[in-house]
Order: structure tokens, then sequence, then C-alpha cells
């Protein structure tokens, strides 16, 4: 290449290698949270130093479809105990993540996705919010929305029995043992660009050894809202993004 020339384009080192058609719904945002973490990896030239720990989520693919290395599907929930075991059983070198849904992550994983972030364990969570259980038929999630109808609230979500939604990156962000927590969406590529920023600074923070990073990524599941996949990047936009804002909640150099 001309020296005088910059490279803003190419092929991307972590390819999808499988030889079958993958599994998701057309419009499903699982692909892009993968391939935005992907586009980190590579951008932080990590891609060789990671293990992937998928949690079980219709993303779990996402985990075998490449060279990268990964275990899963974990027991559900649980993706944040095998990544700390991982943790403390690897050199520093080895960069470990997981990769959960919200049903996996602040459901049923409540317990070890909030104890790894107490312990200041040096994992970074990625946990992508679609607001239902979509893999098993789009049950209502501790994230669906008020109002909200799936198959298990079909007039719509209530509060006196369901409960309200639970911000997972808010409630991640308060722990003492969280360096960083965000909260993006891949609906446009500012948005995409802007979650990739995020994506990267909490792999940052597990690279500097600061403490416990999460990163919550909206993601559509057009299969289960009974939408387009053009509406439900407009829903994400005008809807989910008033209880569940963009941006980030922690940023720490150092734990206090
Ligand atoms: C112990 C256990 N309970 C229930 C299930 C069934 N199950 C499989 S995937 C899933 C929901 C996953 O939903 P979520 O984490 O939100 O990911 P999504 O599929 O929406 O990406 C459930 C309940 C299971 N596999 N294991
Ligand atoms: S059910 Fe939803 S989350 Fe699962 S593959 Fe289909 S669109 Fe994606």
């Amino acid at each position: 290449m001309n020296d005088n020339k910059e490279l803003v384009a190419g092929t991307p080192k972590i390819k999808i290698n499988v030889p079958v058609p993958l599994a998701f719904c057309q419009g499903c945002q699982h692909g892009s949270a993968t391939r935005v973490i992907w586009d980190s990896l590579e951008d932080l030239g990590l891609e060789d130093r990671i293990i992937w720990v998928g949690g079980v989520t219709c993303g779990t693919v996402s985990a075998f479809i490449s060279d990268v290395d990964a275990i899963g599907p974990v027991p559900h929930g649980r993706a944040p105990d095998i990544a700390s075991a991982m943790r403390r059983l690897s050199d520093k070198e080895t960069i470990i993540i997981t990769y959960q849904g919200d049903g996996d992550a602040i459901a049923i994983g409540t317990e070890s996705l909030i104890q790894a972030a107490a312990r200041a364990e040096r994992i970074t969570v990625f946990m992508v919010n679609n607001v239902n259980y979509g893999t098993t038929g789009g049950q209502m999630a501790p994230t669906t929305l008020i109002g909200q109808k799936t198959t298990t609230s079909p007039t719509g979500r209530g509060t006196n029995k369901e409960g309200f939604p639970i911000n997972a990156a808010e409630l991640v962000a308060v722990l003492g043992g969280t360096a960083y927590s965000a909260r993006g969406s891949l609906t446009s590529p500012a948005n995409y660009n802007k979650t990739k920023k995020y994506v990267k600074k909490a792999l940052q923070k597990q690279i500097d050894d600061i403490g416990f990073s999460f990163v919550e990524i909206l993601s559509a599941c057009p299969a289960n809202w009974g939408m387009p996949p053009v509406e439900c990047l407009k829903w994400i936009d005008n809807t989910l993004t008033k209880q569940y804002p963009l941006g980030e909640f922690k940023d720490l150099d150092a734990l206090v």
C-alpha cells in the first residue's frame, strides 16, 4: 500500500467460518452484537488472547462460528461464575468475556452477575438485552417494559404481579467492584460506533487490571416483538431507550 494512504476498511480478521446457515431470525441483532465485540477485539489486538464464555441465549451460537476460543453454552446464568474461575486459573494476558442474554444475566443469573461485580472480578460481561426470553418463545423477562405484551404477559406487563423492569447497567454500576458500566444500541452506524467505544473501554478496564466491566447492548428481536426489523429499530430508539437510556454509568481508573 502507498505510504500516504490510510486503510479505512478491509476484511475482518475474525470471520464466520462455519459451513452452515446461521440460526438467527431475520433482523435479529445478535449478529451485530457479536460483530461489535469482534470489531473491538480486533482493534485492541485481542483476538488471539480471548476466551469467550457463551451463556444460554439465541446468541450462544456466536461463540462457535469463528476461530475465537470459546466455551458454552455454560449452565444458564452461570457464565460470570465460569468466567471468574477461568480468570483465577489464567495468566493476566488472557482476556475473559461472557456473552449473555438479559434473561441469562439478570433473571436466572442475577446472583452470579452481581456477585462477580461485587468481587471485582477482572472479567467483562456483555448482556444483550432484547427485553424477553427469545430462545424459548418470547416469555416476559425482568427487562420487559411495563405494558409490553409477551407470550406470558399477553395483556401487557403489569406492575402489581409482574413488578418493574430491572436496569442492569445502572444496577451493576453502584457495586464497588465495578470499574465500568455502559449501555449501547446498534440501531444506526453512529450508535454502533458509540457501542464499540463502550465495548473497547470495558475491555481496557480488564487489560489494565482495574475491576469488573459490563456493557448492556439493546438488541432487536423481531420474531418475538411481532414487528418488522426496521420497526424494531425505531421502537428501540423511541420507546426502549426511555426505560433504558444509552450512555456510560461508571468509568473508574481505580477502585476506591
Ligand atoms: C436451568 C435452565 N432453565 C431454563 C432453560 C431454558 N432456557 C433456554 S434459553 C432461555 C432464555 C434465554 O433468554 P435470554 O437470556 O433473554 O436470551 P435470548 O434468547 O433472548 O437472546 C431459557 C429460559 C435452560 N436452558 N436452563
Ligand atoms: S427469537 Fe429473537 S433473539 Fe432469538 S434469533 Fe429470533 S430474533 Fe433473535
